[in-house]
């Protein structure tokens, strides 16, 4: 492994959360369903254990995990309700890793300690009213007024917004560029005059996530607020790519996690239901569907590894972590689907947990970048490199 923590101590890590999943986190999933909101003391302990600063360098406060040691260990998280990684995610993934991989010292120094003691929420606003997929095409602008940038525009869907201490916020500093080319990338303490939070959005599934509206009026920020200084301006569309690339990885381990605990509870039901005189697991239909859900689990968590293992040594995987991305989520929506079929009606009942493991699994095909824009990235690279 070419960084990371030392394997002693990661396993130790791995049993600890594996412990943390499945007897903390797992009984509260009711509760956060019902109240919409995770218990105040499990997000302390969440806390107390570091999984906030998971992937931040350890100079900075964190336990600076490699990324397949953060695949690996988001797998075991993402065994209990995806609720739980929503709350750290940002910190873990898009909110600070444009600051990790592309900011300056003192940048790095003023903001990661607080983001790997989960003190300070990092949320990632990239996505506007009317430009989701199209990332190059955002609106929201900031335009230069002496040594300040003065940023005005919503942000939609922002995850932790109502949580967040700091945005990273991709903002238009060149009008004159429509597309990818004239975006800069914006550290906004959440505090700066003319920040306005919206309440959270009402969802299919994730209870107990929270996103909403960001809108920004003339929310003034130093031009030292760029990522990576003013060398960076016009380059934060590439900052934004980046740090989705590795964000990619990050979501095809958490429907592997996922992908597990669905097949788990699949399994158990088809050993303890009993239909025409036996347990339904005896019926060769129903081992038809067991069968397709452990392959394709087995292909999706060697995906992820390998294109982690890939994005470690090489510093990118962009083709590998859009492929994984794109086959683990529509496995997880496959698994999602038979395992709720094995329970029958039952699996239509709120009392059940696939029920809503079903409904939470479902936003996996669509946030950072949809299985379409995956297809498109692949595409477009695997065309690219032929022609080359
Ligand atoms: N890493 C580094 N640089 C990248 C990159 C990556 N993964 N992907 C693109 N770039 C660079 C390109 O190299 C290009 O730079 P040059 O002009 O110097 O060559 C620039 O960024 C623009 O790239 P491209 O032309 O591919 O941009 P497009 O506008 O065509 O859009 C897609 C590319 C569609 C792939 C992008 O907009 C995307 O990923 N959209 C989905 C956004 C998303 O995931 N939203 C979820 C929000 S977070 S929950």
């Amino acid at each position: 492994m070419a960084s990371g923590v030392d394997s002693d101590v990661f396993e130790q890590l791995v049993a600890t959360v594996e412990r943390f999943a499945r007897e903390r986190l797992i009984p509260a999933e009711h509760r956060v369903e019902e109240e919409d909101d995770i218990p105040e003391e499990i997000v302390t302990e969440m806390k107390e254990m570091g999984l906030f600063g998971l992937s931040t360098p350890e100079e900075y406060g964190g336990i600076g995990l490699s990324v397949p040691q953060e695949a690996r260990l988001i797998e075991t998280l993402c065994y209990a309700s995806l609720t739980f990684r929503s709350l750290i995610g940002t910190n873990v993934g898009i909110g600070s890793q444009g600051i990790v991989m592309d900011g300056t010292p003192e940048q790095k120094e003023q903001w990661l300690p607080g983001v790997a003691s989960g003190d300070v929420i990092a949320s990632f606003a990239l996505t506007e009213p009317d430009n989701g997929s199209d990332a190059g095409g955002i609106r929201t602008s900031a335009k230069r007024d002496g040594g300040d940038f003065v940023i005005n525009g919503t942000k939609r869907y922002i995850t932790n917004a109502v949580r967040a201490g700091v945005f990273t916020v991709f903002a238009r500093t060149d009008p004159d560029k429509p597309g990818a080319d004239g975006v800069s990338a914006f550290i906004v303490p959440a505090d700066t005059p003319g920040i306005t939070v919206a309440k959270p959005d009402r969802k299919l599934g994730q209870k107990g996530t929270k996103t909403s509206d960001v809108i920004f009026e003339n929310v003034r920020v130093p031009e030292s607020a760029i990522i990576g200084g003013l060398g960076n301006l016009n380059k934060g569309f590439r900052t934004a790519m980046k740090v989705l690339d590795r964000g990619r990885i990050h979501v095809g381990a958490m429907a592997v996690g996922q992908s597990q605990r669905m097949l788990d509870i699949a399994t158990d039901y088809a050993l303890e239901r009993k239909q025409f005189g036996k347990p339904i697991g005896e019926h060769q239909l129903v081992q038809g569907l067991i069968a397709d859900c452990q392959a394709e689990l087995h292909a999706a968590r060697a995906l992820v590894r390998a294109s982690a293992d890939t994005f470690d040594r090489e510093g990118k995987a962009i083709v590998e972590a859009s492929c994984t991305k794109y086959f683990c989520t529509e496995a997880a929506g496959r698994i999602a689907d038979r395992a709720l079929q094995i329970h029958g009606g039952a699996g239509y009942m709120a009392e059940y947990d696939i029920e809503r493991l079903y409904r939470d699994i479902r936003l996996l095909r669509i946030y950072e970048g949809t299985s379409q824009i995956q297809q498109l990235v692949i595409a477009r690279r695997t065309l690219a490199q032929r022609a080359a």
